[in-house]
């Protein structure tokens, strides 16, 4: 009885976690420094601000610093789309604005066997990560609803193409027709997985919930 209900569990709880596949090798989290006051965590969807030092594990060679290299700026990217390594996406979620972690990533959560830059092939990655801020990203439920104008929890094209103008006018850029409409037809082909011509709230925050 006991072994037919854990041969009955067992396939399902990793059809669950990772979405039919073995499960995959975990990101060793530490917390290097926890603020006191954290009115938000970061979550799937999020915009996180982070600066970071990333080094290989084998030799202490630190590959990539956000404070020494490029503009020595911090860097934003959204969390749980695989914008960034495998690893990140896991090892960055519920974490306050003022914390700082290190995160050590196996190579099959980072640059795999293949490597990359300066990334020797099958490394594992040790990052020291700072998260300074938190933005609604496009997949927030707080975004959802700046998206939904009428309130009716489904997102219409008028809706969705109105958002991205104002996008696109916050961040400098003139608006353009044509393009719009290029990425509304891009986005619902996407995302309206039922085809109903509308992105419903579940269909939008969901999405990348495989992760
Ligand atoms: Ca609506
Ligand atoms: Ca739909």
């Amino acid at each position: 009885m006991i072994l037919y209900s854990i041969l009955f569990i067992l396939p399902s709880l990793f059809v669950f976690a990772a979405g039919g596949k073995l499960p995959e090798p975990e990101v060793k989290i530490e917390v290097l420094h926890k603020p006191l006051m954290c009115y938000r965590k970061s979550k799937y969807g999020d915009m996180l601000l982070v600066h970071y030092e990333g080094f290989l594990e084998s030799n202490g060679t630190l590959f990539h610093s956000s404070h020494k290299h490029g503009d020595k700026k911090p860097v934003w990217f959204t969390l749980g789309i695989r914008e960034v390594i495998k690893g990140w996406d896991k090892g960055l979620q519920n974490m306050c604005t003022g914390e700082r972690r290190k995160l050590t990533i196996p190579p099959s959560l980072a640059y795999g066997k293949e490597g990359k830059g300066q990334v020797p092939p099958s490394s594992t990655l040790i990052f020291d990560i700072e998260l300074m801020d938190i933005q609604n990203g496009p997949r927030s439920h707080e975004s959802f609803r700046e998206m939904d104008l009428n309130d009716d929890w489904k997102l219409s094209r008028e809706e969705v193409k109105d958002y991205l103008k104002k996008e696109f006018e916050k961040h400098g850029y003139s608006p353009n027709d044509t393009h719009h409409e290029v990425m509304v037809d891009d986005i619902f082909k996407n995302e309206d997985e039922d085809k109903d011509g509308f992105i419903s709230s579940r269909e939008f925050i969901y999405q990348h919930d495989e992760l």
